[in-house]
């Protein structure tokens, strides 16, 4: 079978929401099943210290948000240490780029993780914070990717794609990453035998065609490498930003990118349907629209719920189990690679 083209997947925005849903829904199904994949997971945010302004952000420390933090090694530990003892098994560790703490701040939280917990899975570092750490301490990403490796990076987060076409990517954050780089880097990881996750920031300035052209340049990197486990489309979350955006997307519009990225990205198992930026209630119905997988438990969640996502407290693992199951789908905890773990 021929795989679809561009002009196709943007005329997949015309078709009708629950026709194009039962599209996405049938490949799912055949992947799937019923079962929706989550694991139980915290985010952990060291710092909010930026070098960078990416105008969607409302995260790092500026005038919108003039409250600096960066979190001692202690500090991040004492959080490891209760998460772990409460059958956490992954930490998604992002920060924002901080020039002042020096490379080895960054790389040694891994370590002392690592060391004291063998079996938690360390998701860190986005692309976005490879390039500024090679930039800022004048390495090669290839140095800072084996950095990773040596202390103990498992796998690496999707964030800082945003969105690949560049003249939008300049218009929304100038400076940071570009595209080209975002896809080295994940290449370079890829190439060591490591896994990633990858995202798009939707619903802002990006037109259909940023989206599905976004699409495009994921798949055909993973041609190349197999090494994507999974697509996250992120909703813009509007508030105390400098983006100004009036008018919010809609879910029709998030449903329908949800199920054409089901339909495109043929070649990466899973479709996250990111219950922070969706709402809760929005994903659960985007299970029907190709998505297989709700992320996780979080806990705490600090870079969306400072522009507006009510997401800063994570979610009750009963609660969150209950839900998938009353949506009529069979929530699977897995890994952080995506290994089945328990059916609940
Ligand atoms: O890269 C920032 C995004 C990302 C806003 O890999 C915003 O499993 C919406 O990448 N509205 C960080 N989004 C989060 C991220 C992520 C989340 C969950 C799972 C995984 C994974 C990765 O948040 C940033 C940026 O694209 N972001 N500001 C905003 N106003």
């Amino acid at each position: 079978m021929s795989r679809i083209t561009f002009d196709e997947a943007l005329a997949l925005y015309d078709m009708d929401l629950f026709e194009l849903g039962d599209m996405a829904d049938k490949i799912r199904q055949e992947k799937y099943g019923k079962k929706t994949y989550f694991n139980i997971n915290r985010h952990i945010n060291p710092t909010n210290i930026c070098a960078d302004i990416c105008k969607f952000c409302a995260y790092s420390a500026n005038r919108k948000n003039p409250n600096p933090y960066t979190m001692s090694h202690e500090q991040i530990m004492e959080i490891v240490k209760d998460v772990e003892a409460r059958s956490v098994k992954e930490v998604h560790i992002v920060s924002a780029h901080n020039p002042d703490t020096g490379l080895e701040w960054y790389l040694e939280i891994f370590k002392k993780i690592k060391t004291a917990y063998p079996h938690l899975h360390v998701k860190a570092l986005t692309a976005a914070e490879v390039d500024f750490l090679a930039r800022h301490y004048g390495k090669t990403y290839d140095e800072i990717l084996d950095l990773m490796v040596e202390n103990g990076v498992d796998s690496m987060p999707g964030g800082g794609a945003e969105i690949f076409d560049e003249k939008v990517r300049d218009y929304i954050c100038k400076g940071k990453v570009t595209s080209d780089q975002w896809l080295e880097i994940h290449q370079k990881w890829h190439e060591r035998g490591k896994k990633s996750n990858v995202t798009m920031l939707f619903g802002h300035v990006e037109e259909r065609k940023d989206r599905i052209d976004h699409m495009m340049r994921i798949r055909e990197l993973q041609d190349k490498t197999g090494g994507f486990n999974c697509f996250i489309p992120l909703v813009y979350q509007t508030e105390n930003n400098y983006l100004n955006v009036k008018e919010q997307i809609t879910a029709n519009e998030i449903l329908k990118t949800m199920a054409i990225s089901r339909v495109v990205l043929d070649n990466v198992p899973n479709l996250k349907a990111y219950w922070v930026t969706s709402t809760v209630n929005l994903a659960l119905v985007a299970q029907e629209f190709g998505a297989n997988d709700l992320d996780g438990t979080i806990e705490k969640e600090s870079i969306n719920s400072a522009a507006g996502a009510k997401s800063a407290n994570g979610v009750k693992l009963e609660e969150f189990t209950a839900l998938i199951k009353n949506s009529g789908f069979i929530p699977v905890e897995r890994d952080s690679v995506y290994n089945e773990i328990k059916t609940w």
